[in-house]
């Protein structure tokens, strides 16, 4: 059958079919994803109020793509201490501020204390606070370093009070193109392990992809593909986030940097292929905030937040550093043709700026 009454037919498509979508036109592919995005949606566009809190940048792990840690191309390394973290979560409380996203590098100085004790402080001072912490990189980095299982480690998670898992680390799920970014980091199955254990708990979580460096349009479907598979065992994803590779002050020699219609059509091509995941993220700090608002019309319902500071993205070249005033959020939401609404991390809506 014709591959876009395929997608009208709301029928699953496999790996080669998937690919195929990249040939589509632009224009045929935006409008299939915008028709399931606003079937879903309208023209509702999620964001939150959130904080990202990057503790420490010392980092066991190499990853080339990676611009974030502490290497001989970025020497200034910091470690917060919890008096420090616990400043900052003060201050975007105080702020408005309903969620802090806490990702860190693979510190071999800090043990499982001092990521728990962070969680604990910040649970008991804003009970209300959802903590969004720990990659499933980070969660296997525990295991290595201290002997841990996988289940010690998210049962310390959630003892210690973290709400949710954030998506990171996933990169690219191929086993080859992994071995080539980051070798020895936690490998593909570990990944989707490590969240069907946390699904298993009732919990729930994000999926990223990191794209547009040396991977094939194949890795991307095999990648969202590996996701469905999980998704249609556990339930848990909430949102996938395709994040753009940031092409600055980083080890990976990459010759093609995807077009900005190649990355709308992996957003687009993101919304038809995961018919379970409810939400696909333009994380307008990897997208750009111009891309990402333009990716609304190829699938996207949600833009992230505010984020107040970012440090990964913007350390490889995107300008995020600063985020975003929820004031200048909301209105280039409205005026670029969608109705803004504050999500909470687990998608209830708390507030329309129709
Ligand atoms: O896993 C690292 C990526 C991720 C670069 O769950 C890079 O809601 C682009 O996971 N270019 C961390 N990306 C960020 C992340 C995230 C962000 C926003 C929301 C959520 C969520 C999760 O950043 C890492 C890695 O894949 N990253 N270096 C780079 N040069």
């Amino acid at each position: 059958m014709d591959l876009i009454q395929k997608v009208k037919n709301k029928e699953r498509l496999n790996q080669k079919e998937g690919k195929a979508l990249y040939d589509l036109d632009l224009y045929t592919l935006g409008e299939l994803a915008d028709s399931i995005r606003k079937e879903k949606y309208g023209k509702k566009s999620y964001f939150n109020i959130n904080r990202h809190i990057n503790p420490t940048n010392v980092c066991a792990d190499i990853c080339k793509f990676c611009a974030y840690s502490a290497s001989r191309k970025n020497p200034n390394q910091y470690t917060m201490s919890h008096e420090q973290i616990l400043d900052i979560v003060k201050h975007s409380y105080a702020n408005g501020a309903k969620e802090v996203h806490i990702v860190s590098a693979h510190n071999p100085n800090d043990g499982p204390e001092w990521y728990m004790g962070a969680f604990r402080k910040i649970k008991t001072l804003y009970p209300d606070l959802h903590i969004k912490a720990m990659t499933a990189a980070e969660v296997d980095f525990l295991t290595r370093q201290y002997g841990l299982s996988y289940d010690e480690v998210l049962d310390m998670m959630i003892e210690s009070g973290v709400d949710s898992m954030p998506g990171g680390g996933a990169e690219i799920f191929d086993e080859k193109v992994r071995e080539y970014l980051c070798k020895g980091k936690v490998t593909s199955d570990q990944w989707l392990q490590i969240h069907q254990k946390w699904h298993e708990r009732g919990r729930q979580s994000n999926a990223t992809m990191l794209f547009g460096h040396v991977e094939t349009k194949a890795h991307r479907i095999d990648h969202m593909l590996r996701l469905r598979d999980l998704q249609d065992k556990t339930g848990g994803f909430n949102a996938f986030i395709p994040l753009v590779y940031q092409r600055d002050n980083n080890f990976l020699k990459v010759t093609h940097f995807p077009t900005g219609q190649e990355i709308l059509k992996t957003y687009a091509i993101a919304r038809i292929l995961l018919d379970n995941i409810p939400h696909i993220k333009a994380y307008w700090a990897s997208a750009s905030i111009n891309l990402a608002l333009i990716a609304q019309e190829f699938g996207c319902d949600d833009l992230d937040g505010t984020i107040e500071k970012e440090s990964i993205q913007s350390a490889a070249g995107a300008a995020s550093s600063h985020g975003m005033k929820l004031e200048d959020f909301i209105g280039l939401i409205k005026n670029s043709g969608f109705i803004p609404v504050e999500r909470d991390s687990l998608y209830n809506e708390l507030k329309s700026y129709a």
